[in-house]
């Protein structure tokens, strides 16, 4: 039996919490900050004082976490930043990696 209370004939009994990912945004010298800034209070929900603390960190180090998510989130958050950032055709990059 796994911890959801499922027999399970062959499969392991699930011990550990599922696995998370980094989302992160990349810099690049086109996007304005302002819209960094937006992006990550909008889609992160960060106040604007940690957003701008993050914009910078991108800024100055080339990359900066946004959060830290489950894999299908993580996953839908970047799918959302690429398509917001598209839509006002800033070139922002937006990835995600395991931890
Ligand atoms: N480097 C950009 C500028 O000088 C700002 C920027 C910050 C762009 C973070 C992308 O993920 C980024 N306008």
């Amino acid at each position: 039996q796994n911890n959801d209370g499922v027999e399970l004939a062959k499969n392991p009994t699930r011990v550990k919490p599922p696995p998370m990912h980094k989302v992160l945004l990349l810099n690049d010298d086109f996007t304005p900050m302002e819209f960094v800034v937006i992006v990550l209070q909008q889609f992160f929900g960060l106040d604007r004082e940690r957003a701008n603390r993050v914009m910078l960190k991108v800024h100055t180090e080339g990359k900066g976490v946004c959060g830290v998510y489950p894999k299908d989130v993580a996953a839908t958050k970047v799918a959302q930043v690429m398509d917001f950032s598209r839509q006002h055709q800033h070139p922002l990059q937006c990835v995600m990696e395991e931890n």
